[in-house]
């Protein structure tokens, strides 16, 4: 092999061990941005992660651990896991109709709302997490 040919193998080899050790490095970055749109309460960010292939859940309990200010509490649902029920402070409540939405801006730009709770979403990197505090 020619030089630049070894150079060009050296680099591609050590750019694939770096994706490899990111990858079981297990962090996957994420936001959360708590909003309320019911009181138009001003919004609050934080940073945490999720491990590799890790659930939204984990990356919450990371942040409240983190004594960032960030709490929840959630209830578990016999059928769907982790139902959220609080964030910050301020519950749902079935009587006033109020609940935790979860939305998810992904990097792009573009706003989702997955069809699956805290207990099962599974954030990509740099997923903007949404919880909005909201009626139904
Ligand atoms: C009504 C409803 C709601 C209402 C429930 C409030 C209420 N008091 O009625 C509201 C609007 C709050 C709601 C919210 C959400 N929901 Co919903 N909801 C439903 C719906 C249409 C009917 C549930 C129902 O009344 N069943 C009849 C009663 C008698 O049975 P039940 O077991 O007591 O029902 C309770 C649970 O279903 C629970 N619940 C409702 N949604 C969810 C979601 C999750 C993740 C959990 C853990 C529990 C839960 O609230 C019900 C009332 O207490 C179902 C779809 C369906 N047709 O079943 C979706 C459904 C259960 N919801 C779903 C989802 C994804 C959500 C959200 C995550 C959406 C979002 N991105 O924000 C959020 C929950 C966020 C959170 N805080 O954790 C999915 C769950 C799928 C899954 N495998 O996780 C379903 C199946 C719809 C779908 N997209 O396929 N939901």
């Amino acid at each position: 092999m020619k030089t630049p040919t070894l150079l060009l193998a050296a680099l591609l080899l050590l750019l694939q061990i770096s994706g490899i050790s990111a990858a079981s490095s297990g962090q996957t970055p994420i936001g959360v941005l708590v909003t309320n749109s019911v009181t138009n309460a001003p919004n609050n960010t934080y940073s945490t992660y999720v491990t590799y292939r890790g659930i939204l859940i984990g990356g919450l309990r990371r942040l409240q651990n983190a004594n960032t200010g960030f709490k929840f509490t959630y209830i578990e649902d016999p059928n769907y896991g982790p139902y959220l029920q609080s964030v910050n402070g301020l519950d749902g409540c079935t009587q006033e109709r109020t609940y935790w939405e979860l939305k998810v801006r992904k990097p792009n730009g573009k706003v989702i709302r997955p069809n699956v709770g805290i207990g099962c979403y599974i954030p990509s990197a740099n997923d903007q997490i949404i919880l909005n505090y909201n009626k139904y």
